[in-house]
């Protein structure tokens, strides 16, 4: 056993030596730990910016302007996954053509909803033309084949 002198120090210089260690500790594990939270929150916040930023860019290209008539015509395509490949388009008024083409499995029809009027109908992987007589004003594309119509949906914006 200690001396009675020592048991009150004995406590004490243990004490000093590991809170100076555990200091030394801290510091070090400071200096070595803050730069790579730092660089990674970096990193991550760009990253999420370049997400942002793509899916801004994404987003505008999408609801960009609405395709109008290429050679006074509307070009649509009635795809295999039941949507059309544009979902805006813009005519003049008067008569107004489309080209539907249909991809290679599913056969579909381009009907102007607000008129019940069928435009043009295509088997898979024919391309038809059709026309139509529009007022200027704004109206829906559907396809009526059966099962279509729920994502089948167009706007015509014709001026
Ligand atoms: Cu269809």
């Amino acid at each position: 056993m200690f001396p009675s002198p020592l048991r009150g120090l004995l406590p004490w210089r243990l004490s000093l030596p590991s809170s100076l260690s555990s200091r030394e500790i801290l510091t070090m594990t400071h200096r070595a730990r803050t730069p790579a939270p730092r660089s990674v929150t970096l990193a991550l916040l760009l990253g999420c910016l370049g997400l942002l930023l793509a899916a801004c860019g994404g987003g505008e290209d999408e609801t960009a302007e609405p395709r109008a008539a290429e050679d006074g015509v509307l070009r649509v395509v009635g795809q295999d996954d039941l949507r059309w490949d544009v979902e805006a388009l813009t005519a003049p008024a008067g008569e107004v053509t489309f080209e539907l083409i249909c991809e290679d499995a599913v056969n579909h029809n381009i009907v102007i909803d607000e008129l019940d009027e069928e435009v043009a109908e295509c088997a898979p992987g024919e391309t038809v033309t059709g026309s139509i007589e529009l007022d200027p004003g704004t109206y829906t594309y559907v396809c009526t084949i059966p099962g279509h119509e729920a994502t089948m949906r167009g706007e015509l914006v014709v001026e």
